[in-house]
């Protein structure tokens, strides 16, 4: 079987199985849209995403998407990175570098990570391109000189020992709304409420962890308070039914609250300078850019196509729906609608935002390292021998059948090996491996013909059930029911099964003639139900393929048939397989998750608290973007100095300590001996790329213990402006264990 060409899918002589219909019918539905825009919230690159994110917005809209272009309808899906705002230098001063370095660390990441797991955006953007600083300066100038824009001064908090006013995250304190005590100045991210600096109880700044004194500045605000018979009218009249009762509530709570104006400017050193007069040292307030990026991603997506963005922002007949968190429901909701309607842009037909998923019982968290990143699910499942695309599409099934979408949800390691084990591998996979094995068996391993005459009320009712359950499937996928589009698909799966079982084609192959050949009558009702059941297999891909797109794939090559066959209109049918057609011998298309497996995640989920609650209490090696040179330490004498034993060392190799995020265990050549050394410099540097790279070594530093690993001696480096490191070596390679003197 592994031996079988994988090239089986495109290949022309496969298109042969495919019976398409004569001339195309294209499906019109009254008032269906002439385009989408679909976006799904710009993920921060200030660090990795994990499946709470993946689960609330990346993978219903790619759902979405999917099914939209198996429908060939004119879509474009755009997102990209968050570059702005405080979370990223936040970030960058935590890992001892530079805004930029973080971005560019991972934005890339980020992508690479959504690509394994099948989200495929037509373009994923940064906010930090110059082509979106221009569409965001161009959106503000516009409202600004319109007057859309108020200027106010106001007493705002300021940390005097960083001289520094303190925007959004820089800002700590007690939430008014849930106590948390670490809400930011901006948001709490326990109980998601969205707010301002002033709100919070005990303020604190997280640049001194000083209590912050207020000081005058002066900044643009979006009024929103004009704006609220128009958002009443929009969102509680007009969508009050057709957008989910969690956002439609969220909002009217908002705009019942009596809605503020907000500012769009911040005084912050990061971000899109303020396009306006007296503005220096002020940037867009990020919540002002971020969703511009949407536009700024369609506009970038045109450029790259060749063709017209406008359309997709100003046409009426533009489907736009945001697939969002709903810690973001203000934002897409509120604030970015006024905006876009200010400045003559289309709304949002829906703004499908899902609830949060916790794990194991408690509330996802990065801080405390409770959460299943999508690059951990990666490397565990998918690169691993027995993984592959597959594994993605396991994961992508677990967490929409859990999908938040009215309430919050719970991942279980269980819970994803029994979806796994018992739908994926029992349900679904089992119907198409013996509707293969049967084929082979029964029907000498060709699509056997059909025998209208013989048909039985089971046949009949069977025959109706594709079409009915295409129906459903598409009702709930137009209605945003991601789960319940799912659950369809498995049970017709279900339904296959059962149609198997109850015909037992096996037992009819045990009535044979005297030469051993199977009554005809006997063979006429194999034939059916093998026929019957390989055209669900078939129906089965389509409907299943934009939740799992792999696993369609792989059905497509099992049937020789191409991808063309996924066209959304071929679902429903019973004649996408051609009689006489030989099909190839089956593949298992999901493999059971083992409780080794379930058992190693949970203990990793406890580790890594662990680990994060250590590392919190124990030093680390920090660097810091230096701006100003350190002052010149304390004096010491010659024999101070000549007390360090200094040695050119060459790295033999290096590795990541787990959960450690900075340090690399490194074995170190000294000539004489060959040493373990824990460096803090994970962040700065390719483990592969400084293998045989020449070091200075203190060796005869006193061992240290560093994450159970006995550290021997330490590696000089130099630290430019930017935070950056070097190695501090001799210019041409020497032998190991040469004295630095
Ligand atoms: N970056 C927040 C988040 O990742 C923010 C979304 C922007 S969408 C325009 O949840
Ligand atoms: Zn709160």
């Amino acid at each position: 079987m592994g031996s079988q060409p994988k090239t089986g899918i495109n290949c022309p002589l496969a298109a042969d199985c495919l019976v398409l219909p004569f001339f195309k019918t294209v499906w019109i539905k009254m008032n269906q849209p002439k385009r989408y825009l679909i976006t799904a919230a710009l993920p921060y690159a200030n660090g990795l995403k994990h499946i709470g994110h993946l689960a609330g917005a990346y993978l219903p809209a790619d759902t979405y998407v999917r099914y939209l272009k198996a429908q060939k309808r004119d879509v474009v899906f755009v997102c990209g990175s968050d570059e702005h705002g405080t979370a990223i230098p936040i970030q960058a001063t935590k890992e001892g570098t530079t805004a930029q370095a973080i971005i560019d660390k991972y934005h890339p990441i980020i992508a690479q990570n959504f690509k394994e797991l099948g989200i495929e955006f037509d373009i994923y953007h940064r906010t930090s391109s110059p082509l979106h600083h221009e569409t965001a300066q161009e959106f503000f100038r516009v409202l600004n000189e319109k007057g859309d824009l108020e200027i106010k001064e106001s007493e705002q908090y300021f940390d005097e020992a960083a001289n520094s006013f303190l925007a959004d995250r820089y800002i700590k304190g007690t939430c008014p709304n849930c106590v948390y005590e670490s809400a930011y100045g901006d948001q709490c991210e326990r109980c998601g409420k969205s707010l301002s600096p002033d709100e919070l109880i005990n303020p604190v700044s997280t640049l001194s962890g000083n209590k912050p004194i207020k000081k005058a500045t002066k900044h643009w605000y979006l009024p929103l308070d004009r704006h609220e018979a128009f958002l009443r009218n929009w969102i509680l009249k007009d969508h009050a039914q057709d957008w989910r009762a969690s956002v439609v509530g969220q909002c009217k709570s908002w705009i019942d609250g009596g809605l503020q104006a907000r500012a769009v400017t911040r005084d912050l050193d990061w971000g899109i300078s303020v396009p306006a007069k007296d503005a220096e040292g002020k940037v867009l307030y990020v919540w002002f850019d971020a969703p511009i990026g949407y536009i700024s991603a369609t506009k970038q997506w045109a450029l790259d196509n060749n063709k017209d963005w406008k359309p997709y922002w100003q046409d009426k007949e533009t489907k736009l729906v945001h697939f969002i968190g709903k810690d973001n429901i203000v934002f897409h909701c509120i604030i970015f609608p006024v905006m876009l309607q200010l400045h003559g842009d289309i709304l949002p037909e829906n703004v499908p935002a899902n609830e949060f998923m916790n794990l194991e019982g408690d509330k996802m968290s990065t801080s405390r390292n409770w959460k299943l990143e999508m690059q951990d699910y990666i490397d565990d499942f998918i690169n691993k021998e027995n993984g592959g695309p597959q594994l993605a599409d396991t994961l992508r099934y677990y967490l929409t059948q859990i999908a938040p979408e009215s309430k919050d949800s719970e991942f279980t390691w269980k819970g994803f090996q029994d979806a796994n084990n018992s739908e994926l591998v029992n349900i679904f996979g089992n119907f198409v491996n013996r509707a293969l094995v049967l084929m082979h068996k029964l029907c000498k391993s060709k699509v056997p013909p059909l025998h209208p005459e013989l048909f039985d009320q089971l046949d009949k009712d069977t025959i109706a059930e594709i079409a009915a359950a295409k129906q459903r499937v598409e009702d709930y996928l137009e209605g945003y029911k991601f789960r319940e589009a799912l659950f369809e698909v498995i049970n017709l799966a279900r339904t296959g099964n059962q149609y198997m079982q109850k015909k037992e084609p096996w037992i009819l192959a045990k009535q044979v003639d005297e030469n051993g050949q199977v009554l005809p009558a006997a063979q006429g009702v194999i034939d059916n139900t093998m026929h019957i059941c390989l055209q669900i297999c078939a129906n089965l891909a389509i409907l299943v393929n934009p939740f799992l797109p792999f696993t369609a794939k792989k059905i497509c090559y099992l049937l020789k048939v191409v991808d063309r066959m996924l066209e959304w209109q071929n679902a429903g049918q019973l004649n996408l397989l051609r009689v006489g057609y030989n099909l190839r011998p089956p593949e298992l298309l999901f493999r059971k998750i083992e409780d080794t497996e379930v058992a190693y995640q949970i203990e990793k989920l406890h580790k890594a608290l662990e680990n994060s609650k250590q590392e919190q209490a124990a030093p680390t090696i920090e660097t810091s973007a230096a701006t100003a040179f350190a002052p010149v330490k304390a004096e010491i004498v010659f024999d101070d100095f000549a007390k360090i034993d200094l040695r050119v060392g060459t790295i033999v190799s290096a590795e990541k300590v787990e959960k450690a995020d900075k340090l690399l265990k490194l074995n170190v050549d000294l000539g004489f001996e060959t040493r373990t050394i824990v460096s803090g410099i994970a962040l700065h540097f390719d483990t592969a790329a400084i293998v045989g790279k020449q070091v200075t070594v203190v060796c005869n530093l006193a061992p240290r213990k560093m994450r159970g690993i006995e550290s021997n001696g330490m590696i000089l480096m130099a630290e430019d402006a930017s935070g950056k490191l070097h190695f501090v070596n001799p210019e041409d390679s020497i032998g190991a264990g040469a004295g630095v003197s």
